[in-house]
């Protein structure tokens, strides 16, 4: 089945009772025994639910994998993966990543004694060089928030592979229908699905896909255990959500290279970030492992001004500005005050979150009213 396929039938099935083209939203939180144990395949709803059960079977069928698992949030999907680690392990992660993210690893579970090492990943084999016996994971964002550094996953895989480490793929901002990580050798791919897989701005909520039937297991018995999941009316948003994934990327894509475009000739504009550009550090291994480069788009004004910068995102009408990504509007950010306040200014000033940086999450509209909707905030 072709993917533009697979986001509307990709593991579903119809209804049996009545026929329900769309799975029914079960909202219920137990099921009805004949005597103990002797049930219809669910049991209590936080370790199953049909209608959670349908959206992870349509998780896994998108990002090419066997097993999918839905989350109250990205972030529980990432807290999951940490906790198949023990104190002492070390994970290797990306140093430009979303704020919440670093906040998780550096707040939560350095305290439980693992220890993470923040390093560029924009040339791969760099990895290599942290890597100890201790190392138990790879964490790889791509492209990454808010500056859209694109890493090359296969060379990360391989190098993941060779000294026996997890590799995890935060596919947030790709979705699949423009990078699959299974298919270039991750382990895991997870997703903030608050973001494009929901689509609509209207859910919060995580996933991961895995192929291991051992890795699954494990990951299923923490999602029960620790209990992070997403009820059945969210399960059945995200699902519908899904259908359009592959038009609306489209889209996506479609406006942000013409916004990309227009801010790179713009004359008040220092640099703009976008994989699609030619002038982008990793375009080329862009172009390899992406079919389209997406709507995420972060941008610098010339003098790096931080209150030009404020006037900017307050003035925009179409854009709104908020937190969050991924939805059919178009949204604007600040990313040091907003969704990257959580990492110390001389850290992520590093990776180039400056405080004049803007990103942008593109959305579906008229192209030509977001481009005028720029034209006068920048002015
Ligand atoms: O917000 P939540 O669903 O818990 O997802 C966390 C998360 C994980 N990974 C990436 C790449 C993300 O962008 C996010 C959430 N990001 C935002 C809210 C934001 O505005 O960047």
């Amino acid at each position: 089945m072709k993917f533009n396929t697979k986001t509307i039938h990709g593991g579903q099935e119809h209804d049996t009772a009545f026929g329900a083209v769309m799975p029914p939203i079960y909202q219920t939180s137990t099921y009805a025994q004949s005597t103990p144990g002797g049930h219809k395949g669910f049991e209590y709803s936080r370790t199953h639910n049909p209608t959670r059960a349908a959206l992870e079977r349509a998780f896994a069928s998108l990002e090419s994998g066997k097993h999918g698992l839905a989350f109250g949030s990205g972030l529980a999907s990432i807290d999951a993966i940490i906790k198949l680690l023990k104190p002492g392990d070390e994970v290797i992660s990306t140093n430009d990543l979303y704020g919440g993210t670093y906040r998780l690893f550096t707040k939560i579970y350095e305290r439980f004694g693992v220890k993470f090492h923040f390093i560029g990943m924009e040339n791969a084999t760099t990895i290599e060089d942290y890597i100890n016996e201790n190392t138990k994971l790879i964490w790889v964002e791509t492209p990454t928030n808010p500056m859209m550094n694109v890493i090359d996953i296969k060379k990360a895989a391989q190098i993941a592979k060779k000294h026996n480490i997890l590799l995890a793929v935060d596919n947030t901002f790709a979705t699949p229908f423009l990078q699959r990580p299974l298919e270039l050798g991750a382990d895991i791919v997870m997703h903030s699905a608050t973001k494009y897989l929901g689509g609509h701005s209207d859910v919060v909520m995580g996933a991961l896909v895995v192929n291991d039937d051992e890795l699954a297991e494990k990951l299923y018995f923490i999602q029960n255990a620790s209990g992070a999941i997403c009820g059945p009316q969210d399960s059945f948003l995200v699902l519908r959500g899904l259908k359009t994934l592959h038009v609306r990327m489209q889209r996506h894509c479609e406006n942000g290279r013409k916004i990309a475009k227009y801010l790179s000739n713009h004359p008040k504009i220092e640099k703009v970030y976008w994989p699609g550009l030619e002038s982008h550090p990793n375009h080329q291994v862009a172009k390899d492992q992406m079919s389209d480069f997406g709507g995420m788009i972060s941008f610098v004004t010339k003098g790096n001004d931080y209150n030009e910068a404020i006037k900017i995102v307050e003035n925009l009408k179409i854009f709104t500005l908020a937190e969050s990504l991924g939805g059919v509007e178009s949204l604007a950010g600040h990313p040091a005050s907003m969704t990257h306040a959580s990492i110390p200014k001389e850290e992520r000033e590093k990776t180039g979150v400056v405080d004049s940086l803007i990103r942008l999450s593109v959305g579906i509209e008229d192209v030509d009213d977001l481009i005028a909707d720029l034209k006068q905030a920048i002015g």
